[in-house]
């Protein structure tokens, strides 16, 4: 296993004496303290992942040469993988999906400079999920650290430093709240950053724990009193949209893309929408729960006793 710049955060590893056992780890890392923190290795290389990786490359040409052969077996395995859709929903044509949305969102802007972030939660996961970034550094999430309000002023910041790009913050109706008021210092320095809100009136990732981890017994997820967006757009001097029907969503967004101000889009989305694969509390990444596995009974015994008292 070849680990490029690894935190192996309890995220990432799930249980740990479970991660990837028979493995021979190579771990390399610009940071000392990084190697064996977390996850002993066999191989650690301590040093530029660039460079190393140059190397590395450079070496593996020189000396490696495949066994045709013996590797068959292990892509047929990859193969059976890679034919599972770990990522299906079910489309409907009522409500919007929100990968649906994501999904429009990425072929309705994928001709562009466009750059995404993202606040914290479902919306988070199904931006990574669903759109197709292909260039780098037009991601900015703040991944594990799980920060609820940067997608906004860090979709500002983008803005400043690419004024001609499209820049949309991927966001929830929580963690929205937390910077909108940055709306304000949108506005006045010109920048047409687009807030594109997957509202499903929950704190969704904390609604699908709750939901899967605690018997669906639901505590303070639920938002009743949610802002009205388009108003509160209009409020600071942006231009608001609401979209609630499949149908209507890809002119709403050609709209929120055409508007040269700032934008809040108000995207109603299924409530109970569930983000999968998921890793139960306690579980190993072969345990991890995949969405046509994710039947109530399979969901009611996601997670064992030692499991929730890690939650
Ligand atoms: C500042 C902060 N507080 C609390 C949390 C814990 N937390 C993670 S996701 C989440 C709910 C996010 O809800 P929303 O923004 O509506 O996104 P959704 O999951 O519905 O897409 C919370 C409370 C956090 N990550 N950051």
């Amino acid at each position: 296993m070849l680990c490029i710049g690894a935190r192996f955060d309890d995220r990432i590893t799930g249980r740990l004496d479970a991660f990837s056992p028979n493995s021979r780890k190579i771990h390399i890392d610009i940071d000392p303290s990084s190697i064996n923190k977390n996850v002993r290795v066999d191989v650690p290389i301590i040093g530029d992942a660039g460079r190393i990786l140059e190397d590395l490359v450079r070496l593996w040409r020189a000396t490696a040469k495949a066994d045709k052969a013996a590797l068959k077996p292990w892509w047929t395995q990859i193969d059976i993988w890679r034919a599972r859709d770990s990522l299906a929903y079910r489309p409907n044509e009522d409500v919007i999906m929100p990968q649906y949305a994501i999904q429009r969102l990425y072929e309705l802007t994928r001709d562009r400079d466009v750059y995404v972030t993202t606040e914290v939660g479902q919306h988070q996961m199904w931006a990574a999920q669903h759109f197709g970034f292909e260039a780098p550094n037009h991601w900015m999430t703040s991944g594990g650290l799980g920060t609820m309000g940067y997608g906004l002023p860090a979709a500002l910041g983008v803005q400043i430093a690419h004024p001609d790009a499209l820049v949309i913050d991927i966001a929830g109706d929580a963690s929205v709240q937390m910077t909108i008021q940055e709306m304000s210092a949108a506005v006045q320095h010109n920048a047409p950053i687009k807030i594109f809100i997957l509202n499903n009136q929950y704190m969704g990732m904390v609604r699908q724990w709750q939901q899967l981890l605690h018997g669906n017994r639901l505590s303070h997820s639920y938002t009743e009193a949610m802002p009205d967006f388009v108003k509160l757009a209009e409020a600071y001097g942006c231009h608001g949209i609401m979209c609630d029907k499949p149908a209507a969503l890809d002119d709403a967004i050609r709209e929120m893309i055409e508007v040269n101000k700032p934008v809040i889009f108000d995207c109603r989305v299924a409530a109970l929408a569930n983000c999968f694969p998921m890793i139960p509390s306690g579980k190993a990444h072969n345990e991890m729960l995949l969405p046509d596995e994710a039947s109530d009974e399979a969901v009611a015994n996601a997670i064992d006793e030692k499991g929730r008292q890690l939650v």
